[in-house]
Formats: C-alpha cells, structure tokens, sequence
C-alpha cells in the first residue's frame, strides 16, 4: 500500500486545505507526509496491483471489500553492507494512524483436530470437524477514499490471537505461566510475518496456517454479512464476488463449501453451484517455481475437513471429465487436483480452476500461454470461455497525481481539468500540443526537476554525486534472475569496458550515464544476493574511477519500496523490462515510467507487447528473442549447441580477472550461464541488448526527439488505467455496477 497520508489527502480533496493549516502552524506538509512509515504487506507487483484495484473500486463507486493480513512484521528493510544485502525487521505497525482496531469482530479459526461423521435417523451423513486449536482472529480496518467521490471502502485486515484472549488467566492462576505465554505465542505468531518470496512458492506449515486463517477469517465475514439480508443461499452469488488474488486465498473456495454443507445443510450440488459461482481465480505468473503445491499429509493434519472436500471435489470432477474424454486415461492423472508424487501434493491452481467461473492472466501474451501450456487441459474441458485476458493497470491517482504534482498539473492545464484523472484516456488529447515549444519545454523542466530530487535522493543515502544531465537508466523491481538485472549489470560491464578502451576524443561522444538499481532479493535466494553483490561491487569500481568520471555512475538505491518509487518512477529517461520473453505476467512499473514520461527498453514480454502496441514502435525501444524462441533455444543449450557471447565473454574475463572483487563471489553466476544451460539466456540476449542500449544513446542526443517520444507515450497510455481494469472485471467477472453514496 506504500503511505496512505499524501494519497488520502488527494482523494478527497483537502491537500490545499492541510498545506495551508500546517504552514499556519509552521509546518510544511511534505515533512509531515515524510514522517510516515510505508505499509509494506506485500512483495512485489501482486501486493501493489492489490493496493490498485482498491483504489479504483473506491473511485468508481464499486462496493468492495479487501481482505489481507495484519503482518506485524511487512517486508523486511533492506540495508546494504560491503555490497551485501541484509535484512532488517520492519516495525511498520508503532505509530500507524490509519488503522482502526475492531475488537469486537472475531472469528474463532480451527486447525488440527478430526472428522466425525454422523447419521441422523433419515441416514443422512453429515460431518462434524472436532477438537484441534483454536486461534482468534481480529479485524483491524483500513479506510480506502475513492477519488473525487463519497465512497471509502474497506480494507480488513485479520490479526491472531490467542482464542482466550490476550493472556489465560485460569492457567496462570493454576501456576502453568509458561504454557499460557506458549499459547498466547503460537497465536501471534500465525499473522507476525509476511513470507519475504516473490513469484517462489516454499510449502511451509506455517504459510499455510496464514492461508487458512485469512480465508477463513473473510469468509466468516462475508458470510455474516449475507445471512443479515435473510436471502435464500441461492442468491449468494449474485451479491456476492469473490476474485482470488492468485492462488494464495484458494483454500476459500473449500471452506465456503464446508460452510453452506456441513454448518448450513445444503447438499452437495446446490453448494457446489453456488461456490463456482461466486469465485473468479487471477493467474499472476506461469513460473513452475511460483505455483503452489501443499503436501496432502501436511493438509490432512492442519485441515483434515478441508482434504476430505479437496477429494470430493477432485472426484465429482474426474467423474466428469472420464465421460466426456473415455479414451484418454493419461487426461485424468494430468488435471487431478491431487498429483500422484511422494508425498502427493494438492495442486493449488487446479483446484482454483475448478472451483471458479472464470479464470484470468493479467496480459495479453500471458493470458494466451496460460491456454496454450499449463492450464492446456483444462481449455479443453470447459472450453475456451472459462479463459479470459485482463491486462494489468495502475491508479494514475498515485502514479501521476500524487508521484508527479507538477506533470499532472502541467497536463489539467492543457486539458482544461484534472477530468483525466477519472478518465485516463482523455490524455490522449496532450498530443495536440507536442510541437507547441513552451508546452515542451515545460515537459522538460519537469523532468529535470524529477531527476534533481532524485539525485539529491542518492546523494543522501550513496554519498555519490551524480549529473542530472546524464541519461538516467532505472531498473527497480524485485531482483530475480527471470527478470535479468545480471544482464543489465553485465552490459554495464561491457560500457565500462569500452569506455575505459576509448581515446580521449573517442570519450567525448559519449552520452553520460547513471545506472539505477533498486530491489529486494528474498532472504533465502542466493543467487538474486549474488546479483545484489556484483552491482554493488560494479559501484565500487565504477564510481570511483578518474577516467570515467561522469560518463557512467553505478547507483544501487537501498529498500525499494512504494515511497521510493514515487520519487524514481518520474525521473527516469529510460527504464528497464527486461525479463526472458515469456516470463513475466505483466509487469506494472513499466507503465508508471511510461506514465511519467520516461522512455522504456524491454524484451518483448508480459504488458512490454501491449505498451507498444498503444504508444507505437517508434516510442519503446525493443530487443531480443521470442516467448515462441525460448524453448528452442533452452533446448540447444541443454544439448551443448551453443557459443557464448563474444562482448559477453569479454565481460566475464573482467570479473574472472578480479576487477570486481573476488571472482570467486561471482563463479556460480557466470557458470549458470557458461556451464549450466543459460536457463535464462542472457547470452542468447546480450548482443541485441547493447545494440539497442546503442541506440537509446543516440535517440537521446536528439533531446527534441525525445521530447515528442515522451509526450506522445504518456498521451497514448490510458488504456493502462486500473479504472479500464477494474470496469472489466465488474463486467465480465463480477458482474456487479457503481453503487452511488448518496449525500
Ligand atoms: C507477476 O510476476 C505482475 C504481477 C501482478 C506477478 C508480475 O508480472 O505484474 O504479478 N506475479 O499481476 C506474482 O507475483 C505470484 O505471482
């Protein structure tokens, strides 16, 4: 969610309002935005684009809700130390104004325990789920103002606790002090802390606690809320929609059955109805490392309930599938929720499938593999309707208003209104001014200022000066190797290496460079730390080389997160997208650099199609092979059919002679590259990159040029609202319409 003040302020109008009283008071409103501390309950783009759509369905006058967790401890922050990476607990929860505890909603949630079945005198069988632990959950509420509208909506976030409260005193009082803290602690520890892996699936115990204790936790909720209208269960699914966030929350999907069979005595068929009804499932990545599996014994000792109804509904459903498809036995092993491994495994996004109406990916290219590759089966079961594309967005609330007052003013100025902040696609109408030299030159002042406060940013905390006048190069994401900062690090390599070859006079053709890195690697992820390493160690080098001086400088920006983004993402000129092509969902940040008039360099991969498709081919600066390639190409690497890259190489022999620190630090890297099969084809990709970085260099000599590239992208970007994307999810998922608040 990042900070909520500045945005609140915005959404409902009273900015002006706060900056005049507080400079009454002596105080300027940014000091006492900057005061807040950034609420940081996710790990990447899934958690942000979560944070979106609650600020669109405000603004658009949808009435919903977001459920989460209440981490005690969010992402953790990240400090470098000698170029290492280490982690620091977040206690972003002591002074959080924004949160009002709601002690008087609880749930009860039970893990453990066993099944008893029942038969009542008719013979019918029903089920009871007994004995086990039980934890409370509490809500905490966080208030979501739509913009320009009356709407707040609500975002519940769960907290554990002990069920017998804070503390139980009858134990105390009978001399057992320790196993009453015990228990208090085992509770608490349910919703302490976020688990730091993004796109990385870990089958922990205690994920899958947090995964139960949420789902069920809301579906307590919504449920109450339903049984206030004493409306008949099959109305259910037409006040209610429940999207799955990935697969995270699927275990909703059993629990609401469990609830309408075994506490509301529905029978089977008619739950089942209701349930798929209700539920649409968002695929966010096709990594087979990200898709979740849980240990059938590990489910059947935390859940024992909810395996029985997880083989149910992978009977009924095999059932179904044997008659239609007779003739394909290997069909039936393939789509089983259950995989017949040691231990066998629930397969999450299966089950998520099944229990759905409509299952979405989040980008054109992403949508179309997830029908053609992982979920090919299941297209041929339900047929392709079940299958359906949203391309991802981003609130221009946040990522232009509130990042980039003075671009979003400069644009309500051409436009006559802030209209195209409800209505993104009216930037289309600033393109009429691209030749108009004052309305240009204003653009770029903008973005010169941006990079001013930015570069003032990394003097703060690297210590190293850097010009504003050099061409800012930003990739700040998750550090993963699908999305390649090692290829971007190694193509600074190769700069460095060839401007230190140049002659004095061969240097002043240089267009000066300042390559910005920013992002966290999970705790456990060695070589993401590794990559973290050598950028760091590249610095080094760098940056305090005389006979570079400013031509490049090496920044790498500690603890990326919402905040910091809000200052990087305008002063970009060029920003990196760089994924293996067919690897990344989509991708957000590509479109807030777009938004905020930064030029991108990306590989043909996730939203990276659909943003060229809408600025046009002239304005994005494209390389490198084809999802179609990838395979293929794996492929040869695998059977040895492969030569490094030349320019590549050229940069390993630096790194193997020293120049960076130890090479030793750095050996697994390059051999998963040299020796190991380049799963990620950074050599396949390299010569095409520093091609086009080639040409980002020259295109940027031609300051007017680029001037029109920047206008004209930010003119055409309205497609990537999260209001286009949350209206198609209303339409052709939820199929739900604005509620107006009334005065
Ligand atoms: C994807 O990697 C996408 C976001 C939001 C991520 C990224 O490309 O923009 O989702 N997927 O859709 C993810 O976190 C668990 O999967």
């Amino acid at each position: 969610m990042g900070r909520t003040l500045d945005n609140a302020m915005l959404n409902v109008g009273l900015k002006d309002v706060a900056r005049d009283g507080l400079s009454d008071l002596g105080f300027r409103v940014e000091d006492v935005i900057n005061q807040e501390h950034d609420a940081a309950l996710g790990n990447g783009g899934l958690g942000r684009l979560a944070a979106c759509f609650l600020d669109s369905m405000a603004t658009l006058n949808y009435p919903a809700w977001g459920y989460g967790l209440r981490y005690r401890y969010g992402i953790f922050k990240q400090e470098i130390v000698n170029g290492y990476q280490v982690e620091i607990p977040d206690y972003w929860l002591d002074n959080n104004p924004w949160e009002f505890p709601r002690h008087e909603i609880t749930v009860d949630i039970q893990f453990y325990g066993n099944v008893k079945k029942y038969q009542d005198e008719n013979g019918r069988i029903s089920h009871s789920w007994e004995d086990g632990e039980i934890v409370q959950a509490v809500a905490y509420d966080v208030p979501i103002p739509g913009y320009g509208t009356k709407t707040t909506n609500n975002l519940r976030l769960w907290s554990s606790k002990a069920s017998s409260g804070e503390f139980d005193f009858q134990k105390f009082n009978a001399g057992d002090y320790e196993s009453a803290v015990a228990d208090q602690q085992r509770a608490e520890t349910i919703s302490a802390v976020l688990y730091p892996n993004d796109n990385l699936e870990r089958g922990k115990e205690l994920r899958l606690k947090q995964q139960y204790f949420w789902c069920a936790a809301s579906l307590f909720d919504i449920v109450r809320r339903f049984k206030k209208t004493k409306r008949a269960w099959g109305e259910f699914p037409d006040q209610i929609a429940i999207q799955l966030n990935d697969t995270h929350p699927t275990l909703a999907i059993v629990e609401l059955q469990r609830i309408l069979i075994d506490k509301e005595g529905l029978e089977w068929d008619e739950a089942w109805s209701i349930v798929t009804k209700t539920f649409g499932y968002t695929n966010h990545t096709v990594l087979p490392e990200a898709l979740e599996k849980w240990s059938v014994p590990l489910m059947q000792n935390l859940l024992p309930r909810h395996l029985q109804i997880i083989y149910e509904i992978n009977l009924f459903f095999l059932q179904s599938v044997e008659k239609r498809f007779p003739n394909d036995r290997d069909i039936l092993s393939r789509v089983s929720i259950i995989e017949e491994s040691h231990p066998k495994m629930v397969r999450m996004a299966y089950l998520a499938i099944i229990g759905s109406h409509k299952v979405n990916g989040v980008a054109e290219l992403h949508s179309d593999l997830l029908k053609t590759t992982l979920f090919k089966d299941f297209v041929k079961i339900y047929g392709p309707d079940r299958f359906t594309n949203v391309t991802n967005g981003i609130t221009p609330r946040r990522w232009l208003h509130q990042a980039n007052p003075r671009l979003s003013a400069l644009i309500a100025e051409k436009l006559g209104s802030y209209d195209f902040l409800k209505d993104l696609t009216l930037l289309d109408k600033i393109e009429a001014f691209v030749d108009d030299k004052a309305f240009r030159e204003e653009w770029a002042v903008i973005k010169r200022e941006n990079k001013l406060r930015l570069a003032k940013h990394i003097k703060a905390t690297t210590g190293f000066d850097v010009n504003p006048n050099a061409l800012f190069d930003v990739q700040v994401k998750r550090i993963h190797e699908y999305k390649r900062q090692q290829l971007n690090i190694f193509g600074v390599i190769h700069r460095y290496l060839s401007i230190k070859a140049m002659s004095a006079e061969e240097k002043k053709k240089v267009v000066p460079r300042v390559s910005i890195f920013g992002g966290k690697a999970a705790p456990g992820y060695w070589m993401a730390k590794t990559i973290i390493h050598l950028i760091n160690k590249v610095a080094d080098v760098v940056n305090k080389d005389p006979e570079i001086g400013d031509l490049l400088k090496v920044i790498f920006i500690a603890d990326y997160n919402v905040s910091k983004a809000e200052i990087i993402c305008p002063a970009s000129d060029i920003s990196e997208h760089i994924s293996t092509a067919g690897t990344e969902g989509s991708g957000t940040s590509n479109m807030k650099f777009v938004l905020n008039g930064g030029l991108i360099i990306g590989t043909c991969d996730g939203a990276n199609i659909e943003i060229t498709r809408e600025i046009g081919e002239q304005n994005i600066f494209l390389f490198g092979n084809l999802a179609e390639d990838v395979e293929d190409l794996r492929h040869r690497h695998f059977y040895g059919d492969f030569k490094l890259d030349p320019q590549l190489e050229r940069v390993f022999d630096a790194i193997k002679d020293n120049v960076f620190g130890d090479k030793a630090d750095f050996s697994a890297l390059i051999s998963s590259i040299e020796e190991h099969g380049d799963y990620y084809l950074v050599s396949d990709d390299f010569n095409s990159y520093i091609t086009t970085h080639e040409m980002v260099d020259e295109a940027f000599q031609n300051q007017e040029e680029w001037l029109v590239k920047s206008i004209a992208s930010v003119a055409r970007m309205g497609f990537f609202s999260m209001d286009r994307v949350t209206n198609e999810y209303a339409d052709s998922i939820w199929n739900v319409e604005p509620l107006d608040v009334k005065d």
